[in-house]
């Protein structure tokens, strides 16, 4: 190889600078064409990396197997100096091409420039994390990468100083690993960029991120981004210091090649040795194509500004430090950009007849089964909408499905039902669209929950075993006990949040678990919601089984960003190829006062599917599904009833073992006039007013759902209505929150309402927050008395000679 000291007094050959070179001109032409299909109407959108290519060169230099990247939509090159993107699979994302072989990252689900690599295999079963360059999957909310950063990165502090976990070969070598970040400068006025950058500080974890300074948030200049205008001087406070462990920050230039190679070989040497979280300032970096395709920047930047872009443009840097290095000639140069530019034609090329290529086989069998009709319709005016929609469909300049299906539907329409059933038309299409349909389904419908066979919903139940006399605990104590079996069988377990640690929970469920297995496994995190759960999804995507303490459900508010782009979509956006099986513990229900009711449970289940939401009534039922959990692969939210932790409960003799499954109430009794359908703390003052009923003659079946999300998988409930005709949903959540769901799935998708002889009812808290003192709490949601009175209405209106 041809060597030569640089400027820079680096030992770099000429081939390596080459391709780098090489690479930056293919990146940023493929920016360009890009930018290109979506203006002339074959993409929908289009953001790309053009002005950061240098950077991510130097910076895909240091990244080794076994290595995490949480990144956003401008590292198209760092992905492709890695060799996980490629120039062809530029143009699939772009297009939103669906096939996973050719488009894997995301199957044409998100946007394009959002990347991902695999953690599982189809089967389920883990990769060898550590033979492969990770990258978790980006999201498009700004900053929305920072919390799952962290949690990458903390893994590897787990996997070095807990010993037992350097059995695990595959998931990492000894914490060697390092998570790699980037931002945008604009980003960093988030709050989940400053409550990850202190965390990580406090953590001490091998976190590299870099922040990309373009100067502008789409059109907001730093100027309203950052106070005096630079991220580096003002995170001076988080530096490292003597005795104060802090975090390192480095600074660079955009466009300075050598320069930026040197600096990050420097700090992620640190990083990776010391564990040291490090942030590289890029300064003086551009966006010669503006934001995205959605405006242009011309509309924002000053002719000074767009000048001194086109000066400093990164790849034209390069070049003439290239030349007067003397290390290649401008024809050299030449050469290899002309041949950069036409691998990105060639490749865009390709890419467009990949994406159209099924769309037209699609329209033409479909055209086919119109044309090859051979029963005409008599009403002529039907026929020729046939022929015109056909007609029409021929002529879609750039088809896309929908235009496909949009004809079928329409066509379908207009066909007569009188033909034989053999040349039948409309059995025809029938059969198009059911085919075409299920493909389609596949594509963009699947993947929402782990349908492998290591999902939860394969566990096999295990019913909680008695001994004769079984003492009676404070359900606490069964969580706490149920925990020390989980933390003995599962190695790769580990807790943590406000309060966990030290003192093991505000509600003692890990009373002195943290003296027995470690502070590695039993943790206090600082107050920070958001990070605490990021910091779970990226233990979670490393393989470890974190389960993360939001101390009340109230709380998960300032994580329910996090909770619905990040983790509810991590299997379905990347098209099924990662899980994060992140548990989440926290507590609800019959809470007073406003910020401490437990109750929006609505909130919960409508955006976060993708996740499982269990609702135990009591630790017992809590504990099952921890220990369901923790043998699926799947993430989930635990909500304990929070006034449960005092009440006694029989203490089972299987711990770590029972198993409850998910999607199957619970009949607590049995009853004929009325079906009362609830969950979580409110069983038990259901429990009080069906006693009460049955004093005064009315037989109520109890149902426990226990699980809302997945919801009665064997329509346990429809049954219970066909004997009793009636039913009525209830909890503590707004009116038209989570009853309305139950209503929905068990009316209408379960066919429910079939079988009802009275109007269904639901019974909720109020409309506002529930306020402060038992009294406050009685008067905002339901309590024992308005079961009764809802019940007994029911019954008056139906037999109202009767009560
Ligand atoms: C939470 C959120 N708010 C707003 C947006 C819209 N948005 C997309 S990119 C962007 C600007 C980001 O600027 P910066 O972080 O500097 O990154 P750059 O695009 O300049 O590389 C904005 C406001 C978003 N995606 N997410
Ligand atoms: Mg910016």
């Amino acid at each position: 190889m041809d060597q030569k000291k640089n400027s820079a007094g680096q030992i770099n050959s000429k081939e390596i600078i080459l391709a780098d070179f090489r690479l930056a001109n293919l990146s940023r032409n493929l920016s360009i064409i890009g930018r290109r299909e979506v203006l002339t109407g074959k993409a929908k959108f289009g953001i790309f990396g053009d002005g950061k290519e240098i950077i991510q060169i130097a910076l895909a230099k240091q990244f080794r197997n076994g290595d995490w990247r949480s990144g956003y939509y401008r590292d198209q090159t760092w992905m492709m100096a890695m060799g996980l993107y490629g120039s062809v699979e530029f143009f699939h994302q772009l297009y939103g091409n669906t096939n996973r072989e050719i488009n894997p990252g995301s199957g044409g689900r998100v946007f394009n420039n959002h990347f991902s690599t695999p953690n599982i295999n189809p089967d389920g079963t883990w990769r060898d994390l550590t033979k492969q360059k990770n990258s978790s999957s980006d999201i498009s909310p700004t900053a929305g990468q920072m919390p799952r950063l962290l949690g990458l990165a903390y893994a590897s502090k787990l996997f070095r100083q807990n010993k037992e976990l350097h059995q695990f070969t595959k998931l990492s070598f000894r914490g060697n690993e390092v998570a790699f970040g980037s931002i945008g400068d604009a980003s960093t006025s988030e709050g989940h960029f400053w409550e990850t950058i202190n965390a990580a500080g406090v953590l001490q974890v091998p976190m590299a991120l870099s922040v990309y300074d373009d100067g502008y948030g789409i059109s907001v200049p730093k100027k309203y981004q950052t106070t005096k205008g630079s991220i580096s001087d003002i995170l001076k406070g988080f530096e490292d210091e003597p005795g104060k462990p802090g975090i390192l920050i480095f600074k660079g230039k955009g466009w300075d090649y050598p320069g930026l190679i040197k600096l990050y070989e420097e700090g992620i040497e640190i990083c990776r040795r010391e564990h040291k979280p490090v942030l590289f300032h890029i300064e003086e970096v551009t966006q010669p194509l503006g934001h995205s395709t959605s405006g242009s920047h011309e509309r924002y930047k000053s002719e000074e500004r767009l000048k001194w872009e086109e000066e400093f443009d990164p790849i034209k840097k390069m070049r003439e430090w290239i030349i007067s290095d003397g290390i290649a000639t401008e024809e050299e140069l030449d050469k290899v950009a002309v041949e950069a530019e036409e691998e990105a034609k060639e490749s865009r090329k390709k890419g467009w007849e990949m994406f159209q290529n099924p769309i037209k086989i699609e329209r033409d069998a479909l055209v086919k089964v119109i044309n090859d009709r051979t029963c005409r319709c008599v009403e002529e005016i039907k026929e020729a909408a046939v022929d015109d929609i056909t007609e029409d469909l021929k002529k879609v300049l750039l088809p896309i499905r929908k235009d496909n299906f949009m004809a079928a539907r329409k066509i379908l329409r207009n066909v007569c039902g009188t033909c034989a059933k053999a040349d039948n038309l409309k059995e025809e299409l029938h059969g198009w669209l059911k085919r075409n349909y299920q493909d389609a389904a596949n594509s963009y419908n699947t993947f929402l929950y782990n349908e492998m066979p290591t999902s939860a919903l394969n566990v096999k139940p295990l019913p909680p075993k008695y001994s004769d006399n079984p003492p009676e605990v404070p359900g606490r104590q069964i969580l706490r006990d149920n925990y020390d079996k989980l933390f003995s069988k599962y190695p790769l377990l580990l807790t943590f949040g406000e309060d966990s640690g030290h003192i093991g929970g505000v509600n003692q469920t890990l009373e002195g678990l943290q003296k027995k297995f470690g502070e590695l496994r039993i943790t206090d995190t600082g107050i920070r919601e958001a990070t605490i759960l990021g910091q779970g999804i990226g233990l979670a995507l490393r393989g470890m089984r974190p389960i993360a303490e939001i101390q009340y459900l109230d709380y998960l508010m300032y994580a329910i960003q996090i909770l619905s782009d990040d983790l509810a979509t991590t299997h379905y956006r990347t098209a099924g190829r990662m899980i994060a099986p992140l548990i989440i513990s926290t507590r609800g229900h019959r809470l007073e006062g406003i910020w401490h009711s437990g109750s929006p449970m609505s909130m919960l289940i409508n955006s976060v599917r993708g996740v499982y939401v269990c609702s135990p009534r009591d630790m017992t039922r809590a504990a099952g599904f921890y220990n369901t959990l923790l043998e699926g692969s799947d993430p989930a939210i635990v909500i304990e009833p929070l006034n449960g932790y005092r009440l006694k409960e029989k203490m089972p003799e299987n711990l770590g073992e029972f198993k409850i499954e998910l999607g199957i109430p619970e009949i607590l009794s049995e009853g004929t006039d009325v079906t009362l359908v609830t969950y979580g703390s409110t069983v038990r003052i259901a429990a009080e007013a069906v006693k009460q009923l049955a004093a005064h003659g009315i037989s109520v079946e109890l149902i426990d759902v226990q699980t809302l999300v997945p919801f009665d998988r064997k329509k346990m409930i429809v049954n219970s209505i066909r004997k009793t005709g009636r039913v009525i949903f209830l909890d503590e959540d707004v009116p038209g929150g989570t009853t309305a769901y139950m209503m929905q799935e068990v009316l209408e998708k379960d066919g429910g309402w079939n079988y009802l002889d009275s109007p269904p009812k639901t019974l909720t808290g109020k409309e506002h927050r529930p306020a402060y003192t038992t009294d406050g709490d009685y008067f905002s949601k339901p309590n024992a008395e308005d079961i009764f009175d809802a019940v007994y209405e029911i019954m008056k209106e139906a037999v109202p000679e009767k009560y």
